[in-house]
């Protein structure tokens, strides 16, 4: 066995190895067709091909309604990192088999958090491999009926997870930042204590999204034994642990399994498509009622179909927050299915717009709309990546102080929590994917590419209904510029599409991308630019900024011929550093820089700049390297979130920019 790979292979004696095993050599098998019947560059995988790991799995989020319960599981759970050296005695000595406590110490491990920073020792937080979980819950007596149905959903964990209850395996995941969950019905045990274990491996590898590798060293005179480093590829802290809530939600047994909708505006109707699926076994006639309600509990349609389009005279039409004085409008489409045992009901919120480009501008609801936002992270002291619903509602006020009307996910989809804030608040997202730092050839294999289409599967059965949603961005900075990267992302994105015609595709280049030697940009909807004038390069010289960043629009410009959104420029600024003239890393630098870039914006922006995403929101965790001091510095706001000078600067602008923003 290859030990760069023992990590997270050694397992192959367990189910979930075996699993994925089988599933990356169908994977092979069935991308080598795919491969086969490519007879020009510009045919690829547009339509869901026929494998388990990309078949919809629909997953509504879990709300309470008169057929539904909650039960959550979040709080303290026991924990342990296997720290042998192959990091494999978990699984060898099938700790999942009893209590963790039990087979050795545990610590209390928060849920939700990452676990890297909640202890004083640097061994957990560098940790890389297999950790372990494990609680008890009682199942409420209630749930014991023919009728009910219960799963166990992880809103997301970081990074491969192993789900376990009452020593049966129940479910696998790959991949952090989306939900999964199981049925668990047969596997609940009432009237006592039932014990959810959890192993989870943070290893990144060439396949996984993100991508990373694995080095190990044997070179004894210089390295203590067992020395190895994870190597990521993007410039955050690879935090790990189970990042969103765990909960247990009931469902009857014939239940509501999925709900789509698009919208669309016919002069002042707004049109409301839905398709509702129900699973479960069913015995005797269906019998189904959609409502959709305003904001006011008003019915103002209804049907009995289980598919259908609602015409609505004088709709609300969902808003971004500075395009209207009642922005975020959201209706509430009721749906029940009912038989005769069996009685389900689930309240979707829904907003009407429609979303179109030109190749100079971005239009919602057929009015332009030009973003002014920030690019983020969810990181914070103590708790890393963990779901903080405190931060969330703290950033999204901050958005609304800076008056940013626009968020990308950088670089991962964040948490429905956050993201029903944006819909409710009317700020406008560009959900990205977790394909950052796909940058070598080795990253866009066959494997790679099933599990890159996969998530983004999983991303939009998860976001599909969102209003805020406007964009799907693929991916941040890959090498889009080699040969590879042309079936890769031509597959990416061409599959995106064929999900979601509704919404706009793109991904987004970092300033190493020159415009002649693009080969994927070609497909996006949006051309999306970072770059970095006077930091990365020509550091120190502000007076290239605005020659530079003019002379990079009008190349990608006239080259693609299509609107272009400036998704990440800033400085790394440490706060409290001052000086006059303005030096690098100081306050003034920060506002220098910015305001360097924003004359380009202003002469652009009535012509085909479509948007400006300052990089960072707030400074955030990286790993330790000579580039960074204690993480990435480029927020606006500290880590704590308190201003720099900057924000205060990048406020004045984006209020500036909301008064003058037409409102209907
Ligand atoms: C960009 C990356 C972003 C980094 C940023 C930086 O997209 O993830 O944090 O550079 O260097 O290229 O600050």
């Amino acid at each position: 066995m290859r030990s760069d790979v023992c990590l997270v292979q050694d397992t192959e004696a367990v189910y979930y190895a075996t699993t994925r095993k089988s599933l990356i050599m169908l994977q092979t098998t069935l991308l080598t067709c795919c491969l086969m019947l490519v007879t020009s560059q510009h045919v690829f995988i547009n339509e869901v091909p026929n494998d388990e790991s990309i078949k919809p799995k629909p997953m509504l989020y879990p709300r309470e309604s008169l057929s539904r319960e909650i039960k959550d599981l979040n709080g303290l759970w026991n924990f342990r990192a296997d720290v042998s050296p192959s990091r494999n005695e978990g699984f060898v000595e099938k700790w999942f088999e009893a209590p963790l406590a039990k087979t050795g110490a545990v610590i209390d491990m928060p849920v939700p958090s990452s676990f890297n920073d909640v202890t004083q020792s640097r061994t957990l937080r560098d940790f890389v491999g297999w950790v372990w979980y494990d609680r008890e819950f009682y199942p409420p007596a209630g749930w014991k009926s023919p009728n009910v149905r219960v799963v166990l959903r992880f809103a997301s964990a970081h990074y491969n997870t192993v789900v376990w209850l009452n020593g049966m395996s129940v479910m696998t995941h790959e991949g952090g930042h989306l939900p999964f969950e199981a049925d668990i019905t047969d596997s609940i045990v009432y009237n006592q204590a039932n014990r959810i274990t959890v192993a989870l491996n943070n290893t990144l590898t060439p396949t996984t999204l993100p991508p990373g590798s694995i080095t190990f060293q044997t070179d004894t005179k210089n390295y203590p034994p067992g020395y190895f480093v994870q190597n990521v590829q993007f410039d955050f802290f690879n935090y790990a642990g189970i990042h969103r809530s765990v909960q247990l939600y009931t469902t009857p047994s014939v239940y509501i399994s999925d709900i789509t909708v698009t919208t669309d505006i016919n002069s002042d109707s707004g049109v409301v498509n839905y398709k509702i699926l129900y699973g479960g076994t069913l015995k005797e006639s269906l019998k189904s009622t959609v409502v959709l309600q305003d904001a006011q509990g008003e019915t103002v349609a209804e049907s009995n179909s289980l598919a259908g389009k609602f015409t609505i005279t004088n709709a609300h039409l969902w808003w971004p927050y500075t395009m209207s004085e009642q922005p975020g409008y959201l209706y509430t489409l009721k749906v029940s299915i009912s038989c005769a045992s069996s009685y389900d009901e689930y309240h979707l919120p829904v907003g009407i717009r429609t979303v179109s480009t030109t190749n100079k501008q971005f239009f919602i609801n057929e009015k332009p709309f030009y973003f002014h936002g920030v690019g983020k992270h969810e990181d914070a002291d103590i708790r890393g990546k963990g779901l903080d619903l405190p931060l969330i509602i703290k950033d999204i006020n901050l958005m609304k102080w800076l008056g940013a009307n626009a968020v990308r996910t950088s670089h991962y989809p964040y948490s429905e929590e956050f993201m029903d804030q944006c819909d409710r608040h009317g700020i406008v997202v560009i959900d990205e994917s977790p394909g950052v730092g796909i940058t070598k050839a080795r990253n866009m294999g066959n494997v790679s590419l099933v599990h890159h289409l996969s998530v983004m599967m999983e991303m939009y059965q998860r976001d599909k209904n969102r209003p805020s949603v406007v964009m799907w961005s693929v991916a941040n900075e890959p090498a889009s510029t080699i040969p590879q990267a042309v079936f890769y992302f031509g597959s990416v994105i061409n599959f995106t599409r064929s999900l979601d015609p509704t919404r706009m595709v793109t991904f987004v280049m970092g300033g190493g991308s020159t415009p002649s030697e693009e080969k994927v940009a070609q497909w996006c909807d949006v051309l999306c630019l970072n770059n970095y004038f006077s930091w990365y390069t020509n550091s120190g010289h502000l007076e290239v900024i605005e020659l530079q960043s003019n002379s990079s629009f009008w190349e990608w410009h006239l080259l693609f011929n299509k609107t272009i959104m400036q998704t990440e420029y800033g400085a790394d600024t440490i706060p409290g550093l001052h000086m006059d003239p303005a030096q690098m890393f100081t306050e003034e630098y920060q506002c220098d820089m910015l305001a360097g870039y924003h004359k380009t914006f202003d002469n652009l922006r009535h012509n085909f700049l479509t948007g400006e995403l300052i990089w960072n929101f707030a400074d955030f965790m990286t790993e330790q390297s000579v580039k960074r001091v204690v993480g990435n510095k480029k927020g606006i706001f500290t880590r704590q979130r308190q201003p720099k000078a900057a924000a205060h600067l990048l406020r004045r602008r984006y209020q500036q920019l909301s008064e003058n923003t037409v409102k209907y």
